[in-house]
């Protein structure tokens, strides 16, 4: 990434990587980190939906983002384009960083290409794709090991990191060292042409560590991947996406933070009772005393299971399996550890819930869980607006393969 001086436009970095698999965490955490050192810079976000919790979470934290809504970059490339020079002008960036749906593949043909080839209609500089994975889901899958993804999901998954420029093995805090270590020498083995390096989203040595990965790899020619789109496609028709904003009030003037973690992680348990594989349950709340995102990925369940245990734990084992239903919370100043942050007692809550299967069937695990709650406290909960679809068949606007040289 060049840092792009007054007179230049910014330098663009592509982040894509699974669902849940730490983007936003990483974006915003190292965006805060360049904001501290002078670096101006602003975020992309997207989504196949209109209510992002990522896009609430940056603003939150003080990034300036825009968001592409309603599809994903590459079938969203003009508003894409439209969103940069709008950025450009607004907050004059000079790093951005555009964040892919989770969801999404193809993006140096369909994305990062074009938008080299477009730079005069936006002015931006096209840098590095990372891709992101938890480790703790990479680990299993270059193993051998069954996850409970269909393979067409694990398609996509697998062609997230064949592409990318750079591979960031993240929540390597979650693991032990050498198990991190492992899984490391494994991806080197696997993709011996990419960069690689092992990561943690809270820590802020291994987010400059990216950053300068990004900032300063040699140019190499961008990998031509083959993708198969009836593939691509059956892997996003596997998925349910869930969005829905709730406003939640307490009588009484009590906190709502407790009601709202237990709100969560008891969709969670139906989820995983109802065989619905969760890729990343992920809000935002916003009180009168504070706010905060809340989330629960794939690699949370996949570590909290044991030995082979892991598609059993995303299938309801246990009724009693607390452990595969602890949501982790962040403010929008990082991690916020065990500690629940005080929200208020009147909140607006976000939710956006990815998962494998039918999407009525995974907002009707939401609903219960909200009956549940509302049989149980005596808070008042209404539904301000929702929505529940499959993501759609990827059409990417432009797909541009060959020689093209990789960003310098
Ligand atoms: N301990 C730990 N938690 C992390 C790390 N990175 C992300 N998380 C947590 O993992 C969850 C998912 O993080 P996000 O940054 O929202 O993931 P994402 O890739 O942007 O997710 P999508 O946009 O939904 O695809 C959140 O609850 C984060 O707090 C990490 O390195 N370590
Ligand atoms: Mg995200």
């Amino acid at each position: 990434m060049s840092g792009g001086g007054p007179s230049s436009g910014p330098t663009l970095a592509f982040v894509s990587g699974f669902l849940g698999s730490g983007k936003t965490t990483a974006i915003v955490g190292l965006c805060r980190l360049l904001g501290a050192r002078g670096v101006r810079t602003a975020i992309v976000t997207n989504d196949q939906g209109r209510h992002q919790v990522d896009l609430a979470f940056a603003r939150a934290a003080g990034v300036p983002a825009v968001a592409v809504s309603d599809g994903c970059l590459c079938c969203r490339f003009d508003d894409f384009e439209e969103r940069v020079r709008e950025l450009a002008v607004a907050a004059r960036p000079q790093a951005v960083f555009a964040e892919a749906v989770g969801s999404c593949t193809d993006l140096v043909a369909t994305v990062a290409r074009p938008f080299e080839a477009y730079r005069e209609r936006h002015g931006a500089e096209a840098g590095h794709l990372s891709t992101f994975v938890d480790v703790r889901l990479l680990g299993p899958y270059l193993a051998g090991r069954r996850l409970p993804f269909a393979d067409h999901v694990l398609y996509i998954f697998e062609r997230q990191l064949a592409e990318a420029d750079v591979i960031v093995l993240n929540q390597r805090d979650r693991v032990a060292p050498e198990r991190a270590q492992a899984v490391l020498e494994a991806t080197r083995e696997r993709w011996p042409r990419t960069p690689a390096l092992l990561a943690s989203a809270f820590d802020e040595g291994d987010l400059l560590a990216w950053y300068d990965l990004i900032t300063s790899a040699r140019s190499r020619p961008r990998a031509d991947v083959e993708v198969d789109y009836a593939r691509y496609t059956e892997g996003e028709l596997a998925l349910a996406w869930v969005d829905r904003t709730l406003r939640l009030c307490d009588p009484l003037g009590a906190d709502l933070a407790a009601t709202v973690v237990a709100l969560l992680e008891a969709t969670a348990r139906r989820l995983r009772a109802a065989g619905l594989a969760v890729g990343h349950l992920k809000a935002h709340a916003r009180g009168e005393a504070g706010e905060a995102k809340l989330g629960l990925v794939a690699g949370d369940v996949a570590e909290a299971a044991e030995g082979e245990a892991i598609v059993a734990a995303f299938y309801g084992v246990a009724e009693s399996g607390a452990e595969h239903d602890r949501v982790s919370l962040q403010t929008p100043e990082g991690a916020a550890g065990d500690s629940v942050p005080r929200l208020g007692s009147t909140v607006e809550l976000l939710v956006n819930l990815r998962a494998v299967g039918d999407p009525d069937a995974v907002a009707a695990c939401l609903d219960a869980a909200v009956a549940e709650l509302l049989s149980r406290v005596a808070v008042t909960v209404d539904t301000v607006e929702g929505a529940a679809f499959r993501p759609g068949v990827p059409r990417p606007r432009h797909r541009l393969t060959g020689p093209g040289r990789g960003p310098r």
